[in-house]
Order: structure tokens, then sequence, then C-alpha cells
């Protein structure tokens, strides 16, 4: 069964968009059917899977949740949603990892601004993207993304405390005063956001779960840094070889 409707495109404006801006919004990427039953097992995983962080503040996170149920696994290995990702990076990629990431209701706080991409441990990759799938609709109150247009451009790489409302202003202070868009997102629906743009997510405020799945794919290129990380903690990488493991497939081979 396919997850993807039949209708998500990705025109001219939108590479360009996203060039320009470091993020874009690509409407009805999963259908009805595609969405139900990846939220389903997001929510079967929560209850069976490590969460990284505590349950709810700012997020649940459940990393490389493909590994551990088919349907999530439809998703983030879904060839349509890389090839979006391939033209919009312009380059192959593969995966670095994905992650459910559940708001819980009523009791989550905001992600705060922070950019992903120096959180890994790469080096070489000349580009990161996240498509962040919305397995629910999420208006602004149930938490949804916002992001600094074009600073995925600038030259800063701060690594900060997302759940720190200042840090990444006080380590980049320009950033303060840039305008931000918030992009609320209907059930399947997704944004697709550059590795160093700054970007936060508001709290749930609502009575209902905030469930996203975050495919997040690199340069394939790219090569280990030997940097701690808990994804290739456990795998023994050697420093500076490529991502050729079974965790990492380029998934446009698949
Ligand atoms: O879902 C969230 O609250 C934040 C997600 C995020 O920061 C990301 O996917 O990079």
């Amino acid at each position: 069964m396919s997850t993807a409707s039949a209708t998500a495109t990705l025109p001219a404006e939108s590479i360009a968009a996203y060039r320009r801006d470091g993020f874009v919004h690509v409407p009805d990427v999963l259908d009805e059917a595609g969405v139900a039953n990846a939220r389903a097992a997001a929510v079967e995983l929560s209850a069976s899977m490590e969460s990284l962080r505590y349950k709810g503040e700012p997020f649940t996170q459940l990393v490389n949740a493909w590994q551990h149920d088919e349907r999530i696994r439809a998703v983030t290995l879904d060839p349509r949603i890389a090839e979006l990702a391939e033209a919009l990076a312009g380059m192959p990629l593969r995966l670095w990892h994905d992650q459910i990431l559940i708001k819980q209701p009523q009791r989550s706080t905001a992600t705060e601004f922070h950019l992903d991409a120096p959180y890994w441990p790469h080096t070489g990759a000349r580009h990161w993207l996240t498509a962040w799938i919305a397995l629910v609709d999420v208006p602004v109150e149930r938490g949804c993304m916002t992001f600094l247009p074009g600073s995925h451009l600038g030259d800063d790489f701060v690594s900060v405390d997302l759940e720190n409302a200042t840090a990444l202003f006080d380590a980049v202070p320009e950033l303060r005063w840039r305008p931000r868009v918030t992009v609320p997102l209907r059930a399947g629906d997704l944004t697709f956001h550059h590795g160093r743009t700054a970007h936060a997510a508001t709290p749930n405020l609502t009575d209902q779960p905030r469930v996203a799945h975050a495919v997040i794919y690199m340069d394939a290129a790219a090569r280990y840094s030997g940097a701690p990380h808990v994804v290739t903690d456990p795998l023994g990488l050697e420093t500076g070889q490529p991502f050729d493991h079974e965790l990492f497939p380029r998934v446009l081979e698949h």
C-alpha cells in the first residue's frame, strides 16, 4: 500500500523558496490512510520504545523508529519523500535517522530556537534536511514549526540547548531581530527545513497529542566526525569513514 497521495509535487517556486528561506511547506504528501497508519504506529511505539527525552518536555522523542515498525519504515523509506528531498538539496542523500516527535497534550513546552546540524557527528556534509511530517492536524496551538527565513545562509554553526529560550539568540544576537514564519500544517502535509535553518516549535496547548514524524537526510558523501551521538555511539564507526552502513541507506537506491 502506498503511504503517499498522488498529489505530491514540487514546483520550481518551492525549490527556489527552499533555497532562499531554508524551509518549504509541501501540502498533502501522505494520504488519509497513510497518515492513519503512521499515526497508529507512532502512538503504539510511544508505549514500547524508550524516549530520548522526558515524556512531554518538550516532546517524546523516538529515534530510529523505522527499525521498530513496518508502517513507520514505509514512511521513512518512502522514495517519493526522498525524491522531494533530493530535488531540494540538489545532490544525492542518505538517511541520517528518523524520529517520532510527540508533544503530549497540555503538558508540553515550546521547542526553543536551535539549528540541527551542529548536533550531528558529520564532517564534509554539504547539505542536511528534515522532512517534518504532520500525523495530526497541527495548528499553531498544537505545536507547529516556526522558522527564521534565510538563517541557513549565515556562517553561524552553534549547538544550543533546545529547552533554553534565549540560548540561540545569546549566541547569535542578530537572529533575535529576524522575522519569524510559523507554519501550521494539516495532517499529511510536511515541511522540509535545512539543517542550518534556525527553528522552533510552539507548545501543545490542546487536549490532543501532537504527533509528527521527522525524516532526516544528509549528503550521501558525509563522513563520520567521531563526535559522540546517540545514533552512532553503538556502531563502532571509524572517524573519517563514509556512512556506509545499513542504518544510513541511500533511500532512492532501495
Ligand atoms: O517537533 C518539534 O517540536 C521540533 C522539531 C525539530 O526541531 C526538528 O525536527 O528539527
